[in-house]
């Protein structure tokens, strides 16, 4: 509705050097080709298209040895985190809602990071719902693959041997009560320990077999309202079942239904508390015919507001 008009401007991250499978740098073309822009100013949204981020130049790292074996293309992620982190940060002092364009899923280390300092700079409190079949929460020391994209949540709460990939740019730790997993499924042993050391919260596939979504987020919704916060949305494809969007480098079995991943896009929705979005792990490359593509698009004006019937207006916050 005309009530709820927010500023978005979306960001292509073409990155996909937190996997070993190439292609999600395709992502922010397929997004943009499969009508994102036009929809969101369908549903009355001011849109800004920031274009891509360049490729960044590879800093130094200032990793311990041991550390740095076990994370694939080390300086090519850190490059890409700090020139993120900065993008993010500058566009949450904006107003703006932004909304990142993947990409694999390590892009959320910037993203997230950048937002998270706003928020501490702002006196906001930041929420972050982390729709995953995996839980993104293995180190360099327990990763089973090297891949950064298994990485990034680790790095949000604070794990001390990616520290370095932010350079000399503050890191603002999320704490655990910050962060819930949703739709996870697939979880190595080492990555399930620490995020039961962690303390971090996740709603894994079989509680949405016993509850159903709205059981879930309805008191997650309520928690979050009542605090007043910021909630990020990082939403990677592979939450997914497979049979709907193919085109992913880590499909999982067993994900989310058509109607599941509708409903709780749209309960964000009239939550009014999205303020910034993450889409991440669609790769083009592995997609058929565009149908990965297409859903996160209608899986988007969810979010935004697109609704079967008329609903009673919902309150929306400022940023
Ligand atoms: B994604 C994995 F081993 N845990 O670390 C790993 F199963 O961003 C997968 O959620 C990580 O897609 C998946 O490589 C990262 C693996
Ligand atoms: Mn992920
Ligand atoms: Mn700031
Ligand atoms: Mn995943």
């Amino acid at each position: 509705g005309r009530e709820s008009r927010r500023r978005t401007t979306l960001l292509g991250i073409p990155m996909d050097a937190g996997t070993s499978v190439p292609g999600a740098r395709m992502g922010p073309a397929a997004l943009r080709i499969a009508g994102l822009t036009t929809l969101l100013r369908e549903l009355g949204h001011e849109v800004e298209d920031a274009g891509d981020l360049p490729p960044p130049e590879h800093p130094f790292v200032d990793m311990a040895p041991q550390d740095v074996a076990g994370c694939r293309n080390l300086e090519e992620v850190a490059g890409w985190t700090q020139s993120i982190h900065d993008r993010a940060h500058a566009l949450a002092e904006q107003g703006r809602l932004p909304i990142f364009l993947g990409g694999d899923h390590a892009l959320s280390m910037g993203s997230v990071s950048g937002i998270a300092r706003h928020c501490k700079d702002a006196g906001r409190q930041l929420a972050v719902l982390w729709i995953d079949a995996h839980a993104d929460f293995n180190t360099p020391a327990t990763t089973p693959s090297r891949n950064m994209h298994g990485m990034s949540l680790a790095f949000l709460s604070g794990e001390e041997s990616l520290r370095p990939l932010l350079g000399d740019r503050p890191l603002v730790p999320l704490p655990p009560e910050a962060i819930h997993i949703f739709g996870l499924r697939s979880i190595d042993t080492e990555e399930r320990r620490q995020v039961q050391a962690h303390g971090v919260r996740a709603i894994d596939m079989r509680a949405i077999d016993e509850q159903g979504v709205a059981a879930l987020m309805r008191p997650l919704i309520e928690q979050w309202q009542a605090r007043d916060v910021h909630l990020h949305v990082s939403l990677d494809v592979d939450m997914l079942d497979p049979s709907l969007a193919p085109g992913v480098g880590t499909t999982v079995p067993g994900g989310a239904t058509y109607r599941e991943a509708h409903l709780i896009m749209e309960m964000l929705h009239d939550s009014g508390l999205v303020g910034s979005l993450d889409i991440v792990e669609l790769n083009p490359f592995l997609d058929e015919r565009g149908r990965s593509a297409r859903l996160l698009v209608e899986l988007v004006a969810s979010l935004f507001g697109r609704t079967v019937l008329d609903r009673p207006p919902v309150r929306m916050r400022a940023f």
